[in-house]
């Protein structure tokens, strides 16, 4: 039998080349091996406040991504989150069985409510991870694969689910995080000390799917390096790091081999070599996105027939819980 992996990416911004490398790619490259299972996560997007026709076009928009990049319906099941209610109604159950200290020591809670400030951030932010952790065991998933930030979300989700079997039995796999060696964790080009992010308030240190070449030349020109020439992995060298490290993951060449590439070459080198090979992988994802998006109904098709497939998995899981729980 298979193992099941499931994971997700929320619409609440723009694709970027983080969520690609880190997120897209690598799902597509695991799929002949697992039973997929990938979805948009809406309910986690509005957890910050959203547009709803912005955040209706994201949705179907990063549907046209998922298929543009490779998934494909005949081996992952690929459907929006809020489509299968079960989600929600675990997420209600594994809320009252998790202590609040456990979500209070969540690094991204953490660093969210030093941001905004508690009275200003949702219920919502405090409380994601027993959503993710909802999505996670309903599928009664054995991976998931996601960048190294995620980990901690993961960790949780498995404390949740071994303290739910050992209070009313056998009911859910314990799932691990499946973090990849490379892509794991790519950094904005302004700032990077800080991940490359969709909701980022800086747009120069994010690269999005769809940004057209000119674009992606110029934030790669511009991407903030250290006052250092060689080009190598170091640790206190986070800029040329980062450019290296989106190097190696798209070419597949290790690290070693991407300092080898580049020895007796300076910064720029690196940033025009690395500005057409980004132009370059990024042409064939936005020409197919284009087509998925110019038929919205078929698009709409493929994800009602996930919707359906998830379904079925899902409400199974919850009938068990619920009866375990005596709620039904
Ligand atoms: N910079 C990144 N490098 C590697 N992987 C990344 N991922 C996101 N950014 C990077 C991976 O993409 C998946 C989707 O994540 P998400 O949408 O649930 O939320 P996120 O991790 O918070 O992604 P963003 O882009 O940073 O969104 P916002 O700005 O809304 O917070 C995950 O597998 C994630 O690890």
């Amino acid at each position: 039998m298979q193992k099941r992996v499931i994971s997700g990416i929320q619409p609440s911004g723009e694709l970027t080349l983080g969520n690609y490398l880190g997120a897209l790619r690598r799902w597509v490259s695991m799929q002949d091996h697992y039973e997929n299972y990938f979805c948009i996560v809406d309910l986690h997007a509005i957890t910050e406040p959203q547009d709803p026709q912005e955040l209706r076009r994201r949705v179907r928009d990063i549907a046209a991504f998922y298929l543009a990049a490779g998934l494909d319906t005949r081996r992952s099941v690929i459907f929006i989150q809020s489509h299968i209610r079960a989600h929600s109604e675990l997420g209600w159950i594994l809320n009252c069985m998790t202590p609040m200290g456990w979500l209070e020591r969540m690094t991204q809670f953490k660093d969210k409510a030093a941001k905004g400030g508690r009275e200003r951030i949702s219920v919502g932010v405090f409380d994601y991870p027993v959503l993710m952790a909802a999505d996670i065991l309903i599928y009664q998933a054995h991976l998931v694969p996601v960048g190294d930030d995620q980990r901690q979300h993961v960790e949780l989700t498995r404390d949740i689910a071994i303290r739910f079997n050992n209070r009313f039995g056998e009911t859910f796999t314990i799932p691990e995080a499946f973090i990849g060696d490379t892509g794991a964790r790519i950094m904005s080009l302004a700032d990077p000390t800080q991940k490359m992010s969709k909701s980022t308030e800086d747009p120069n240190g994010t690269i999005t799917l769809l940004d057209p070449p000119d674009l992606v030349r110029r934030k790669i020109m511009r991407a903030k390096t250290d006052s250092g020439s060689e080009a190598c992995f170091d640790p206190t060298r986070p800029g040329i790091t980062n450019l290296l490290e989106i190097y190696s993951t798209l070419t597949g060449l290790s690290r070693s081999q991407t300092e080898d590439h580049f020895a007796g070459h300076g910064y720029g080198d690196v940033k025009r070599e690395l500005a057409d090979l980004v132009i370059a992988a990024l042409e064939p994802l936005q020409r197919e996105h284009h087509r998925y998006i110019d038929d919205l109904a078929a698009l709409d098709h493929e994800l009602q027939s996930g919707s359906d497939r998830a379904t079925a998995i899902a409400e199974r899981t919850l009938r068990d819980v619920q009866e375990k729980v005596g709620v039904r």
